[in-house]
């Protein structure tokens, strides 16, 4: 095994899978989440070589499951040194008064209590051990809320306020604590935010070159392999046609 094991949430697709990949190549081990069995197998497949893989099967809104799948690591697997919380999704785009309850729910569940849920089973060691780092993928919607964001906003406005909340509890323990806020990436972030629609998903990525999947999986290891005493604490990544949550320059 490599030196040191990253724990990847929602690595079965986009931000979370090309995060894996990266890490793997970059002298991390890799305990990779999601629900989809079958991606974790094909991601483990793709970093055969590369590094050692655990894939964990869990829904991070079910807390019990969590906090079971996380104690009941092997022991080689589980001195986690690095954990990248970024299960998540936009659920829906409509204006406040016409949300869907089901969509509120998911969006609080899995964006704010199901990062909070595996933190919480994760932090417990690294505080132990004295020595982690945290890394959660917020977004510029957790930045500046948009028309029609407001619940998906405010789920990252959360993950912003518990990434600064995270890093002022546990900076004296060793654990540094730091988010990636991109913009647009090309994922399938739009398909599960516009339920299957693949034209109205690929619409919101047409006419400009987004960011992609790898893109901020590179941020990320960047942050991910700075010298112990860095920790770049907050990063905002644009596309460079994008300057802001609306302002996408689009030919
Ligand atoms: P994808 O839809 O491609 O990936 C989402 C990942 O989250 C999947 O691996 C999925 O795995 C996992 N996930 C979703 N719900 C759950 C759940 N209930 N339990 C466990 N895992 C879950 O989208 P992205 O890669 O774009 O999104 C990743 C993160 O990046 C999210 O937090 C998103 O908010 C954030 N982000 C995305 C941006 C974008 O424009 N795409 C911009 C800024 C931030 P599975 O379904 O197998 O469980
Ligand atoms: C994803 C970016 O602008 O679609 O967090 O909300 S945005």
């Amino acid at each position: 095994m490599n030196q040191k094991i990253a724990l990847v949430t929602g690595a079965t697709s986009g931000i979370g899978k090309a995060t894996a990949l990266l890490l793997g190549e970059n002298g991390f081990d890799i305990i990779a989440c999601g629900r989809r069995n079958d991606r974790l197998a094909a991601l483990k497949d793709e970093l055969n070589g590369k590094c050692e893989v655990y894939s964990l099967s869990f829904d991070v809104r079910d807390k019990q499951s969590v906090a079971r799948e996380i104690a009941l690591l092997p022991s080689n697997w589980s001195k986690i040194d690095l954990l990248i919380n970024n299960a998540g999704n936009a659920h829906g785009l409509a204006p406040i008064q016409d949300g869907d309850l089901e969509d509120w729910d998911a969006m609080i569940d899995i964006n704010v209590k199901g990062l909070l849920y595996v933190s919480k089973a994760v932090m417990q060691g690294m505080i132990s051990r004295g020595v982690g780092q945290i890394i959660n993928v917020g977004s510029i919607a957790g930045k500046e809320v948009y028309p029609n964001g407001n619940v998906y906003c405010a789920s990252k406005f959360a993950v912003d306020a518990l990434t600064a909340g995270m890093r002022r509890d546990l900076y004296d323990k060793g654990i540094r604590v730091s988010q990636v806020c991109p913009g647009m990436v090309e994922t399938e972030f739009g398909l599960v935010r516009f339920k299957g629609d693949e034209a109205r998903a690929a619409s919101i990525y047409t006419g400009y070159q987004p960011l992609t999947a790898e893109d901020v999986a590179d941020a990320i290891c960047y942050m991910a392999t700075r010298p112990a005493h860095v920790n770049v604490a907050d990063m905002l990544l644009l596309s460079s046609d994008q300057a802001a949550s609306t302002m996408i320059n689009k030919k």
